[in-house]
C-alpha cells in the first residue's frame, strides 16, 4: 500500500445471534484477509445490553482500526459481503433487532459524508456506549467530529457493559 492512498478507518462490529464471539472473530479475519485492508488494532470483546430495541439478548461488540486503500463505498460493500457470509439476513430483520453480525463504518480518515446509504462519521456514534468503549480502548486520543474518544466514552452511560477477557 502506498502511503498517499492509504486511509485509516474504524469499524464497529456487533452481534447477538449464535456464538457471537466466534462469529465476530471470523468477521475480523475475513475483513482483514482482503488485499487492500490491514488490521492495525483490535479492541477487547465487550458484552453489552441491547440498545434501541431492548427485548432481545445481550450483544457482543468490538471495534477495529484498519488501514485501507479501498474507497469508503467499496469498504461498506465489502463489510456487507462479510455480514452476508456470516449469515446476516437483512430481509427478515427489524431495525435495531437481533443479528448475527453487523459491521458499521465509524470513521474514514476525517471524511464527512451524508449520502443515501453512507453517513460518515457514523451518526449515532456518540449515543452508543457499545461503540465508544471499545473504540476508546484502541483510539482514545482520536478526535471524531470534534470530540476526543476517551472523553466521549467517559461521559456516556455504560451501565451493564463488561469488557471480556481474551477467548484464548
Ligand atoms: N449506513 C449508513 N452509514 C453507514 C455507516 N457509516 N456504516 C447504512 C455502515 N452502514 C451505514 O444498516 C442500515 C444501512 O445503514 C445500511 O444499509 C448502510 O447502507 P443496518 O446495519 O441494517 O443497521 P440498522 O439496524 O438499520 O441501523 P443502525 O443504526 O446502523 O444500527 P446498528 O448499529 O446496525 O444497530 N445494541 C448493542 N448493545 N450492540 C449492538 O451492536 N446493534 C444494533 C443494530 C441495535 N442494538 C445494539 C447493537
Ligand atoms: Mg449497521
Amino acid at each position: 500500500m502506498t502511503s498517499a492512498s492509504v486511509a485509516q478507518a474504524y469499524l464497529a462490529l456487533g452481534g447477538n445471534v449464535g456464538n457471537s464471539r466466534a462469529i465476530l472473530d471470523r468477521a475480523v479475519q475475513l475483513l482483514c484477509d482482503r488485499p487492500g485492508l490491514r488490521l492495525t488494532a483490535r479492541s477487547s470483546d465487550y458484552a453489552t445490553p441491547p440498545w434501541g430495541f431492548k427485548d432481545q439478548p445481550p450483544f457482543i461488540n468490538l471495534c477495529i482500526a484498519i488501514e485501507t486503500t479501498l474507497p469508503p463505498r467499496d469498504l461498506l460493500a465489502y463489510a456487507q459481503e462479510v455480514e452476508l457470509k456470516l449469515g446476516r439476513d437483512r430481509a427478515h430483520e427489524k431495525r435495531w433487532g437481533p443479528r448475527t453480525c453487523d459491521i458499521d463504518i465509524i470513521a474514514y480518515d476525517d471524511l464527512t459524508l451524508d449520502e443515501p446509504g453512507l453517513i460518515l462519521p457514523h451518526p449515532r456514534l456518540f449515543e452508543r456506549a457499545f461503540v465508544l468503549l471499545p473504540l476508546a480502548e484502541i483510539a482514545g486520543e482520536r478526535v471524531i467530529a470534534g470530540q476526543r474518544l476517551s472523553e466521549a466514552s467517559a461521559k456516556v452511560d455504560a451501565a451493564g457493559i463488561a469488557r471480556l477477557p481474551p477467548m484464548r
